[in-house]
């Protein structure tokens, strides 16, 4: 046997001891492939570096789950979650591996409508019906899953979750960026700590804090210095490939995740002095604002990017909301070091927040520091809390006279055209 045939026989085994159908995840593998195929590697000037993101996309459901297994075989504890509200810096500081769980792409939507109404949005009908059809292989992995309580359709449908993981956590998070609300997001993570402290039989000290926070402060750091670069004009990286090398944040091994981006940046930067871009000096450029765009969700970008402009930042969960601001790790105590946490995290702008006006300031100063010609602010259906906002962060960035377009979405391909062709309109208001 090959080794490629023996380790596509060992995934097949893998795929079946985690529960997973195996007839239905091969649709949904196939699919994937064919649209990464078509998506990014058509793309043309891509760096090299990217060489890297290509393979851990390949072995997404392979070689990283095997990972996963073998992490728990020695141990150590997976835990999976959907929100940047989940501190990662915690799940290291017991010795286990955070994921992010599958909810980017149209899987299982019979399914999920049993449970959920339609009008719920695809992301969370998506993590239903990849769960419901069993084709995550990372809830399978997971040892626990972390919900929170962020938007209604979350927050009501982790009640049903509890059966079908093998432990459900779900952080209440606050609503209002208030003292009482900093108090409430403090006590949570407290009892997050305690809850993974149980799991792991481990204690929580101020040490392994401290090296969680530094391992995540350098992989945020990384990927700031990849935003910065996405300032150049030309673009010395496509939207499309920024946005991949952030979802795949959610999943890697954090120290190989941040010395590839580091690579990745290293290239980029040689790119920058020889003015060398992904498209010519003067393309349009795009920022994007609104909901998380989690694997593969790629529509909207590449339809954008397919009609000649580059999205040049995300004000996004993927993206700039979930990268900006590193914890404070010079706290003496376990305390200290808890408490910074917390005030990194309470500054993240959701549209659960009310009111949320730094999500506004944030989208004005990215657009004037990527040099953005127009925002398109991108909502998934039914999702009101992001959708309602939108109408604040358009009016907000027209008054500056930036140029703003409201997308509404799902997962479906059945709107492509219609997209396209008001993007297309939308590119030409930009250069007119
Ligand atoms: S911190 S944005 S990752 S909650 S799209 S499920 S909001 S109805 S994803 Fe999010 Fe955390 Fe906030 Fe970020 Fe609900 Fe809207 Fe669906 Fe959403």
């Amino acid at each position: 046997m090959s080794e490629s045939t023996s380790q596509a026989t060992d995934y097949r085994r893998m795929w079946a001891d985690l529960g997973l159908d195996l007839a239905k995840h091969d649709a949904l593998l196939g699919a994937l492939g064919a649209l990464y195929q078509g998506t990014y590697l058509s793309q043309p000037n891509r760096p090299q570096a990217m060489q890297y993101f290509d393979f851990v996309m390949s072995e997404v459901h392979g070689l990283r789950i095997r990972e996963l297994l073998d992490a728990r075989a020695a141990g150590r504890k997976v835990v999976g979650s959907f929100c940047v509200f989940v501190p990662e810096e915690l799940v290291l500081a017991v010795d286990g591996v955070s994921v992010g769980l599958c909810a980017g792409a149209e899987f299982g939507t019979e399914a999920a409508e049993q449970i959920l109404p339609r009008t719920t949005c695809s992301l969370i009908k998506s993590f239903w019906g990849f769960t419901l059809e069993k084709v995550c292989p990372y809830i399978a992995a997971s040892d626990l899953v972390v919900g929170e309580n962020t938007c209604d359709g979350k927050k009501k449908s982790y009640e049903q979750l509890a059966p079908l993981v093998r432990r459900l956590h779900v952080l209440d998070l606050p609503q209002t960026k208030s003292e009482e609300g900093r108090r409430l997001l403090a006590a949570e993570y407290r009892r997050f700590a305690a809850e993974l402290e149980a799991l792991s039989d481990r204690r929580i000290t101020a040490e392994g804090l401290r090296a969680g926070i530094g391992r995540v402060n350098a992989k945020r750091a990384a990927l700031a210095r990849l935003a910065r670069l996405r300032a150049a004009d030309p673009a010395p990286i496509s939207g499309l490939d920024a946005l991949l090398v952030n979802q795949i944040s959610f999943y890697d091994d954090p120290e190989r995740f941040t010395a590839s981006v580091n690579a990745l940046c290293d290239e980029l930067e040689a790119r920058v002095a020889e003015g060398r871009g992904v498209r010519a000096k003067g393309a349009p450029r795009i920022l994007f604002s609104g909901c998380p765009m989690a694997v593969p969700n790629w529509k909207l970008p590449a339809l954008v990017e397919g009609a000649g402009a580059v999205v040049v930042g995300e004000e996004s969960c993927v993206g700039e909301r979930g990268l900006r601001d590193l914890v404070d790790d010079r706290g003496a105590t376990l305390d200290d070091l808890m408490d910074a946490v917390v005030d990194r995290y309470f500054r993240v702008d959701c549209a659960i927040f009310t009111p949320n006006p730094s999500r506004l300031d944030h989208a004005r100063q990215m657009a004037s520091a990527y040099g953005a010609d127009g925002v398109i602010h991108y909502s998934l259906q039914f999702c009101q809390p992001y959708q309602i906002e939108g109408a604040l962060v358009e009016r907000e960035l027209e008054k500056g006279v930036l140029p703003v377009l409201r997308v509404d979405t799902d997962y479906g391909t059945g709107d492509v055209e219609q997209l396209r062709t008001r993007v297309e309109a939308f590119l030409e208001q930009i250069a007119g």
